[in-house]
């Protein structure tokens, strides 16, 4: 990236400045699994993962207006405008898992949202629920209430924003459930723009920032496999992994199954053959 500078790296992307306004994203071919970023790449997987971004960044606009301004012909990168971000993450959650299962099993709410006793893990919630999270720099997110969100953001930033992250997870589970794919819950960060609006930022419900199930087989009672990442879940800890790093080197049949994983939630998602987006990325907006 000789005329770019490096701001930022994530354990899977790396973020530059193109000048004062402008930054570029750049989703790696890294997999992480169990918090840890494996040795072996997966091919294609950023352009995967910028491309649905890019997907969605263009389908959403009626409802929220976000950072994007261009696609690069690598197809993995993306550029933005740069904005004020707001310093929580706004997750909205549809289905009882990861930690909103454990809150809920320890206390019967999540994030200050009681809910109706008797729920299994990974059963459908009676309403999406926003669980905003604070973002660490290192370790886990923290899951606060809406208050301390509020608090942190300003009331009416956040209201937008958490308003805008329902009306986002709604359109995008109706979407993607009459293509077969669950959308449990996902992550969105916002930020404010050169105007003061708030504006959709980072990634936007990939299976990085989501968890995504396969609708056929679903079964509340018990986790449900992850559409993109159970392969190599299984095959790491089939080898008697012990969860910490370094990771286990995948095999080629490993790398192979898994890469064909996230070309298939692309195709389902966007209707578009993968490989005329790699052709020619803006086949997607
Ligand atoms: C996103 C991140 C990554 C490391 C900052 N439009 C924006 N304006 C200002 N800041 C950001 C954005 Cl997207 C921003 N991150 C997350 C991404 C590597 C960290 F690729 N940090």
């Amino acid at each position: 990236m000789p005329d770019a500078l490096h701001v930022g790296s994530g354990k899977v992307r790396e973020l530059y400045a193109l000048d004062s306004e402008t930054l570029l994203l750049v989703a790696t071919d890294r997999i992480s699994t169990f918090d840890v970023v494996l040795p072996t790449e997966i091919p294609d997987k950023g352009r995967v993962l910028t491309g649905l971004s890019a997907f969605w960044f263009a389908r959403t606009r009626h409802i929220v207006r976000n950072h994007f301004v261009a696609l690069r012909d690598d197809g993995r990168s993306l550029e933005c405008r740069r904005l004020e971000m707001l310093p929580v993450e706004i997750v909205v959650r549809g289905y009882l898992a990861g930690s909103g299962w454990t809150d809920y099993c320890a206390t019967g709410a999540i994030s200050g949202h009681r809910l109706p006793g008797g729920l299994r893990e990974s059963e459908r919630l009676p309403e999406p629920i926003v669980t905003p999270a604070t973002k660490a720099t290192e370790g886990h997110d923290v899951t606060i209430t809406e208050d301390d969100a509020a608090s942190l953001c300003g009331a009416k930033p956040y209201a937008k924003a958490r308003d805008a992250a329902l009306a986002l997870y709604r359109f995008a589970v109706e979407h993607a459930e009459a293509r077969g794919i669950l959308l449990a819950d996902t992550k969105f960060e916002f930020g404010i723009d050169e105007q003061g609006a708030v504006t959709l930022a980072d990634e936007a419900l990939t299976p990085d920032s989501s968890r995504f199930w396969p609708a056929d087989g679903y079964a509340p009672g018990a986790p449900q496999p992850s559409f993109d990442k159970q392969y190599v879940r299984d095959w790491c800890l089939g080898t008697g992994w012990d969860r910490t790093a370094p990771g286990p080197e995948l095999p080629p049949e490993v790398v192979a199954g898994t890469r064909a994983r996230y070309v298939e939630a692309f195709e389902r998602l966007t209707e578009v053959p993968f490989a005329r987006y790699l052709a020619a990325p803006d086949v997607i907006l």
